[in-house]
């Protein structure tokens, strides 16, 4: 069965074509940095967008079909698997993500869930060999089921810790049987309305020993993938235990977690945070904690999690340079966490969607590794520091300034005479003369 009979296979036809259903940057073979595109981007498809979301909002209904032809719940997961595999074909992307719940109904108990996951399971194992496609994560939607109401791993009630450890379990076993080479932890409800009802450090203790659980388990049947925590500093929650990259790094040093667990950078999370991309992308990396990317971005003026399709061209340069700074992607990769909006409402936008998306990364590729290669800006950042490789400065890197020695050399100097200018604008019009100009690299 074909589900998007109109879409043909999207083919690279370089900046110049006018034809919407192609890549204009987006060339999987050609080499960039001395990988080729395809190896650095590693681009994945968002199961839970792409194949279940259906447009509904707070104030209207689902806007775009996702039944797949038939009202049966598992024939429509069946169904919604042979399309994603279709999808992912015509448009050359490699990997994709899921919840459990993403890709099979959830039954009257949790025996019946996992039975329909195992069928599913199956399914998407003969679908990925067949196709060549693999999973770059899995994880366990713990927040939509109204038992989760008060958070799972940070729920005050001890039986839903329970019951979100096993449908971690389960969920941990599908991503290994699959060859998965992550395991997200999204925090969906973990953290708290109103602090008049909450035991803020007995939660964050409990959901350090779930990860720990889940980790040694993992590791028991032989999962050799990273874990990621994605963090996220509201929504649903007023305020989510995973704050930002900082907060997350502090909460898996505080729990011996931090040998496990990467992070999980998503653009819109970050700018909820007050922070840019690039800030959380650079915390992640300089932490020695760069792991995998939620691609999307949000809108400047609205205070949530649009989910949108990246399409901003510095945003995504910057990306990708942090990404090639960090010595490219390892296990993660590019999982666009994006939806198309409410108003573009038919399988082609979902096409042209993921089409914005990948020629806006290809974009930021090609950009990073011309800003890597002009040098201008790394040697303005390495000179800028100069005074720490000799004299006084080389003596507080190497550990061997006291604080006798700082004063004695502070009252020697009066006061400091030499501070060279940031020159940020300049360095701004460098940027747009390498993204833009032809004197670049
Ligand atoms: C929610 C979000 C999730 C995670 C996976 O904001 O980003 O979809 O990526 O649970
Ligand atoms: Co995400």
């Amino acid at each position: 069965m074909e589900f998007f009979k109109e879409i043909k296979r999207i083919q690279y036809e370089g900046s110049a074509t006018q034809k919407p259903l192609a890549f204009r940057f987006y060339n999987p073979d050609e080499m960039i940095a001395g990988k080729t595109m395809r190896e650095q981007l590693r681009f994945a498809m968002s199961y839970w967008h792409t194949m279940c979301a259906e447009g509904s909002d707070m104030f209207g209904v689902g806007t775009i079909d996702k039944r797949y032809g038939t009202s049966d719940p598992m024939q429509q997961a069946k169904n919604k698997a042979y399309a994603a595999f279709e999808l992912m074909d015509k448009l050359g992307i490699d990997y994709f993500c899921f919840h459990d719940r993403d890709i099979a109904p959830e039954g009257e108990t949790l025996a019946e869930s996992n039975a329909r996951l195992d069928e599913i399971t199956a399914l998407l194992k003969e679908l990925m060999a067949e196709h060549n496609k693999k999973l770059l994560w899995g994880t366990a939607n713990c927040f939509g089921n109204k038992r989760y109401m008060h958070g799972a791993g940070t729920a005050p009630n001890a039986d839903v810790f329970a019951f979100a450890a096993a449908q971690i379990k389960k969920a941990i076993e599908i991503t290994v049987a699959l060859g998965g080479e992550g395991y997200v932890f999204w925090g969906g409800r973990e953290g708290y309305e109103t602090l008049l009802n909450t035991d803020m450090a007995l939660e964050q203790d409990n959901m350090a020993r779930l990860m720990h659980l889940a980790v040694d388990y993992a590791r028991s049947i032989g999962f050799t993938g990273d874990f990621y925590i994605e963090p996220k500093p509201k929504e649903p929650t007023k305020h989510q235990y995973d704050f930002d990259a900082s907060t997350v790094l502090a909460f898996l040093r505080k729990y011996g977690l931090d040998k496990d667990f990467k992070l999980n950078i998503e653009a819109n999370h970050a700018t909820l945070a007050g922070h840019t991309f690039q800030h959380e992308l650079c915390v992640a990396r300089t932490n020695g904690a760069f792991g995998s990317i939620d691609a999307n971005q949000g809108d400047m003026l609205l205070g949530w999690d649009t989910d949108q399709f990246p399409t901003n061209v510095y945003e995504t340069a910057m990306c990708m340079y942090e990404v090639l700074r960090a010595g490219g992607f390892t296990k993660g990769g590019l999982n666009f966490d994006a939806k198309t909006r409410r108003g573009s409402n038919t399988p082609e936008d979902i096409f042209l969607s993921y089409i914005a998306g990948m020629d806006a990364f290809a974009l930021g590729l090609r950009m990073a590794d011309r800003i890597i290669r002009d040098g201008r800006i790394d040697a303005f950042i390495t000179d800028r520091y100069a005074s720490y490789r000799t004299g006084i400065g080389k003596k507080i890197v190497d550990g061997s300034a006291t604080m006798e020695g700082l004063e004695a050399y502070a009252l020697a100097m009066g006061d400091v005479t030499t501070n060279t200018s940031g020159k940020q604008e300049y360095l701004e019009n460098v940027l747009n003369g390498i993204l833009f100009g032809m004197g670049g690299a």
